[in-house]
């Protein structure tokens, strides 16, 4: 399996979080990277590609032309302001006041584009996500390109960004941006399994209208966890979109075997959909000691994610979302491609 590596996510050093009213390290780091690739080295799995150049289409196919613009210039416009600290918003175009004026001002723009203010812009982040997204879209290509499975190992994430808004760690959607490309490549529909801890809001956002890309989100329990404002069982797409969006929510303290039984459930639909591909949302913050999530997989159960995966006999992008237990980031990634690429091929039928 090629996994496809840039080391541009290094540009993206943020040095804060907005963590129970305080500022901290970010849980989403460098360091996270760092893991995963020290294992795939450990056990001499996969061989690492580093990704091609695919420009600035494909994001703006997905997202809003203001949103990607504002994302761009967004470090330098901050920094013009003269604060100290990286750049978080204070105001938003909440409930009660209106949303429908883009502001000029940067402060309020901050606001307007982020979904959630625990994600510190940095110097970089433009850089970052940019390289992100053609990690993600190097690997749909290989897979399109008759690969079996491939694995972008995207920083920072994307499933949280929504048409246009970043937040949950969260700027340029891949997964989303990888689906559009494989529609725009032959593929007519394509699945998205999002196995993250937290609900893939922006994915759904992204998705909720149209029939030709099926997402389904096995996640934390959206009154219990962040988003906290999306990922109910009762939102199952609409017009176009009706019955190809798929919730999963779970209550704290789950562990593998109901996970898993929600997994298996969600195979059915997912194979009458008759996709050309799969992309997987691969969060590996299900892990038992995950920091911020309260599900409790253990290292081993992700062979067995892997390996019932596998099962679909779908061609199979695996793109990398959140995670924040770092030592054992690694060990839980590289067990679910290991149990993938282990798992005896089953045809489609
Ligand atoms: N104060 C991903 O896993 N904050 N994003 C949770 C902690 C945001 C997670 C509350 C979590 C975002 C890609
Ligand atoms: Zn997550």
């Amino acid at each position: 399996m090629k996994i496809f590596y840039s080391q541009e996510h290094r540009k993206r050093q943020p040095k804060t979080e907005l963590h129970g009213g305080t500022l901290r390290p970010p849980f989403e780091c460098a360091e996270r990277l760092d893991f995963i690739l020290a294992e795939l080295d450990k056990r001499r799995f996969g061989e690492i590609v580093a990704p091609g150049s695919f420009g600035i289409e494909p994001v703006t196919a997905i997202h809003d032309s203001g949103f990607v613009a504002f994302l761009e210039t967004a470090w330098q416009e901050w920094s013009a302001l003269g604060y100290e600290g990286e750049a978080i918003p204070t105001i938003w175009p909440t409930r009660t006041m209106r949303s429908d004026i883009i502001p000029e001002h940067f402060e309020a723009k901050l606001g307007y584009y982020c979904l959630a203010n625990e994600t510190s812009i940095s110097d970089g982040t433009w850089e970052a996500a940019c390289a992100s997204k053609d990690v993600a879209l190097s690997a749909t290509q290989d897979v399109l390109g008759g690969a079996r499975s491939a694995f972008g190992l995207c920083r920072p994430p994307g499933h949280h960004a929504a048409i246009d808004q970043y937040g949950g760690y969260c700027f340029f959607n891949n997964a989303a941006i990888a689906a559009q490309h494989a529609r725009d490549h032959g593929v007519e529909r394509a699945a998205i399994l999002d196995v993250d801890f937290h609900h893939g809001n922006g994915t759904q956002n992204i998705f909720y209208e149209r029939g030709d890309v099926l997402f389904v989100s096995l996640h934390g329990d959206p009154d219990q966890a962040f988003p906290h404002f999306l990922g109910f069982a009762d939102e199952c797409g609409a017009g176009a979109g009706k019955g190809c969006n798929l919730n999963f929510p779970m209550p704290p303290g789950t562990g593998f075997d109901a996970w898993r039984a929600r997994l298996k459930s969600a195979f059915d639909p997912i194979r009458r959909f008759e996709p050309g591909l799969v992309i997987v949302s691969l969060g590996v913050d299900t892990f038992e000691k995950d920091p911020i999530s309260f599900f409790k997989l253990a290292s081993g159960d992700f062979t067995t994610m892997g390996a019932d995966i596998a099962s679909l006999g779908l061609p199979t992008v695996f793109l990398m979302e959140g995670g924040y237990a770092v030592e054992e980031v690694g060990i839980n990634t590289v067990n679910t491609l290991q149990g993938f690429a282990e798992a005896k091929q089953v045809p489609y039928s």
